[in-house]
Order: C-alpha cells, then sequence, then structure tokens
C-alpha cells in the first residue's frame, strides 16, 4: 500500500468519493472538513486530509506539509463557524486506546460551548 492512497474499506475516503454522504462545510485541494454525525458541542466539524493516512502520527511523519495545512484550514474554518474568539479544541485522537473509531486521519474541530479539562 502506498502512503496516502485511497483505501477501498476506509469511511472517509468513501465520504471524499462521495459514495458515503455528509454535510461537508470547507474544502480545498487538499483538506475537506465536514460535520460529524454525532457532534459533541455545538460545532462539531471533522477536518480530514485528502491522503490516506491513518492516524496524525503517521500523517506527521509521512507529510508535515499536510498536516500543516490542516491545522491551517482548521483555524480558517473556526473562524468562519464563529467560534475562534470563544475559544476551540483541536483533537487528534490516535489509536483506538485513545477513542479513534476510524482510521483516516481527522482532526476533531469543536466548539461552541465551555470545553473543561482534563477531557475524560
Ligand atoms: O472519530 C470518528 C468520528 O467520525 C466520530 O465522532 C463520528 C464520526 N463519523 C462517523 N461516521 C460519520 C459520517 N458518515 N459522517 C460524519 N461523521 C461521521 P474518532 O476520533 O475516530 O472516534
Amino acid at each position: 500500500m502506498a502512503a496516502g492512497e485511497p483505501q477501498a474499506d476506509c469511511l472517509f475516503c468513501k465520504i471524499l468519493a462521495g459514495d458515503v454522504p455528509a454535510t461537508i462545510v470547507h474544502e480545498t485541494k487538499d483538506v475537506v472538513a465536514f460535520r460529524d454525525i454525532n457532534p459533541q458541542a455545538p460545532t462539531h466539524i471533522l477536518v480530514i486530509p485528502r491522503a490516506h493516512y491513518a492516524n496524525a502520527g503517521e500523517l506527521g511523519a509521512d507529510a508535515p506539509e499536510l498536516a500543516g495545512a490542516l491545522l491551517a484550514e482548521a483555524a480558517v474554518i473556526a473562524t468562519a463557524e464563529d467560534i475562534a474568539d470563544s475559544g476551540y479544541r483541536i483533537v487528534f485522537n490516535t489509536g483506538a486506546g485513545a477513542g479513534q473509531t476510524v482510521f483516516h486521519v481527522h482532526a476533531h474541530l469543536l466548539g461552541g460551548r465551555g470545553l473543561s479539562w482534563p477531557p475524560g
């Protein structure tokens, strides 16, 4: 398997291909953002690279410029969604033990309510 190539059994690759519906809020040539189907905050958006990397560690190691682009777009979306001033959180669950269930790297962009620390 070549790094970054679409995976037939990947839910988010299917969303990118248009085979599974999603409410897309933002896209660039490298990054797509859509609303989480099970929102944990008034604004809960997933920001993903078009290229398939399993998790944040793989993305950072194999494609650091793309990792930077993803974070930059998350900030653009936070401003567009009007959650930047009140504060927002970007979360990469990495590994099943940390709650990752979809193994196509995604940033959870959460905002619109108070966010406590530490997370669960
Ligand atoms: O986050 C995976 C996230 O993906 C979880 O918050 C639900 C979301 N999800 C799952 N299926 C869909 C579809 N079809 N559209 C939008 N959002 C979806 P993780 O960090 O891997 O647990």
